[in-house]
């Protein structure tokens, strides 16, 4: 099933170029100029892209990716394979030098998506990949494990992040609030580097950055320590799209991990999966009618929803009645703009169609929506987001977002995500392992635990 470079044609054939023109080497830059390093989340998501037509290449991002993985478990945000100067902030501002035996990286995490990565190229030929598969089971595991030491050491339930980029949903509207109680004026001066690239209207404006700094210095000052950091870190905030990643995630490595014959690890990870689904419920607000960002330092609830209140039909089953509200909502906010999905309620005030996280597109979120609705048995709008997603890109190429109100692209040009996500849709739209004219619905062939969507709360319809 897999296909080569030469089989792709247009713009499936450019996004596979663009994979290859950020490869590095083991490793994709999501943009050459304006990231270039590896990040976590992007560079999972690149491996289903490269999956089409090089499995090899695939397996061998996520295996670069894991074997950054710090001694407590935590794999990395940013890896700086390399030494270069156009990213701010470098290795010297996060100070892990002395505390991981990897090369320099940054002192978070970001949203495991791997293993739900890993379980897709696995499912694409088990007997092939499963040696791949069973070397990297065990430091899934490990970093999962790390979530919920580190990041909900009291066991709550939620895990908890620390600054908004572990989030990977840097300036949403949802962390002005918390961000709001933290003093910035230890940050001293510097010179970021994005707003020489990029037009600053579509970044993150100065007092982001000053708070995002003041927490790197919070945690560069602690040493990276996670029982400091759980104690005192003036951000402590939980949010849907984090646990809903990691719910699933937890899903699909007991999957992998009963198939390979991993029991322990199945073990282990089916009782974090039942402290996560349980905790889950601290984020749904019937005030808002959606799973919302929740401020753990003041248990205060978001007041908006925002893309990441939809990946809870990601993360796992959502109750028939509570489900078919979010899809009336989503369609309500499908009908106030042109693409969906945006990225914060575009009827909210603070709704910003083209700055960063604060309303824009982007395309690998909508294929987890869209992955959850289908499994939701909500098809339709699966298909509208799928749409919506090629359009935009047909309409402003690779770019790392997009408007939902023009169409226009925004951030970085030729985005290794947004090339990836667009390939791996087009060429496997009912998942992993399923040619392009299977009949079959998703999921993947792996998924004996898939949420089946519920048809006995007719009345809820
Ligand atoms: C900070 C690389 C990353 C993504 C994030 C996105 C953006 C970085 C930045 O770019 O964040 O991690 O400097 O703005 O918000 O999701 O992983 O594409």
């Amino acid at each position: 099933m897999t296909m080569s470079i030469d089989q792709l044609s247009g713009t499936n054939k450019r996004a596979a170029e663009i994979l290859l023109a950020n490869d590095r080497g083991g490793y994709t830059v999501p943009s050459a100029k304006l990231y270039p390093f590896q990040w976590n989340w992007d560079s999972a998501l690149v491996a289903l892209g490269f999956s089409v037509f090089d499995p090899d290449r695939a397996w061998q991002e996520v295996e670069s990716l894991l074997s950054a993985q710090w001694d407590n478990g935590m794999v990395p945000h940013i890896i700086f394979w390399k030494e270069e100067k156009s990213y701010f902030p470098g290795p010297e501002q996060w100070g892990t030098k002395n505390i991981a035996d990897t090369p320099p990286t940054s002192g978070i995490t970001q949203p495991p998506v791997a293993a739900t990565v890993i379980e897709h190229l696995l499912a694409e030929d088990i007997n092939a990949h499963r040696d791949r598969a069973a070397k990297l089971l065990p430091k899934l595991d490990r970093w999962h494990q790390w979530f919920l030491d580190a990041r909900d050491p009291e066991g709550r339930g939620v895990v908890a992040n620390m600054h908004p980029w572990e989030s990977g949903r840097d300036n949403l509207p949802d962390w002005d609030r918390p961000l709001s109680f933290i003093d910035t004026t230890g940050v001293g001066t510097y010179h970021r580097r994005d707003t020489d690239i990029v037009n600053k209207d579509e970044r993150p404006k100065k007092d982001d950055y000053d708070h995002y700094m003041s927490l790197v210095k919070f945690g560069r000052d602690c040493n990276w320590d996670p029982q400091v950091i759980a104690r005192d870190c003036p951000f402590w905030v939980a949010e849907p799209g984090m646990n809903a990643i990691l719910r699933r995630a937890e899903r699909d490595l007991i999957t992998m991990a009963r198939l390979l014959g991993h029991d322990d690890i199945a073990t282990r990870a089916t009782a974090r999966l039942a402290r996560l689904d349980a905790g889950f419920e601290a984020l749904w607000s019937e005030a808002v009618g959606g799973y919302v960002t929740l401020d753990l330092r003041r248990n205060e609830h978001a007041t908006a929803l925002t893309s990441g209140s939809w990946l809870a039909l990601f993360a796992g089953k959502v109750e028939k009645i509570r489900a078919n509200k979010m899809a009336a909502t989503l369609s309500r906010w499908l009908s106030s703009v042109k693409h969906g999905v945006p990225s914060f309620d575009p009827n909210h005030e603070l709704f910003d169609s083209i700055r960063y996280w604060r309303g824009p597109v982007w395309a690998m979120i909508n294929w987890m929506i869209s992955t959850g609705l289908i499994e939701h048995g909500e098809t339709e709008l699966a298909e509208r987001i799928r749409a919506d997603t090629q359009a935009l890109i047909d309409q402003s190429d690779y770019r790392e977002y997009f408007c939902p109100v023009t169409g226009r692209g925004g951030g970085g040009t030729d985005f290794s995500w947004t090339a990836s996500m667009s390939l791996y849709w087009s060429a496997r739209p009912r998942g992993a392992g399923t040619p392009t004219d299977a009949t079959i619905p998703m999921p993947n062939t792996l998924k004996p635990d898939t949420p089946k969507p519920d048809t006995t709360d007719q009345e809820a319809k």
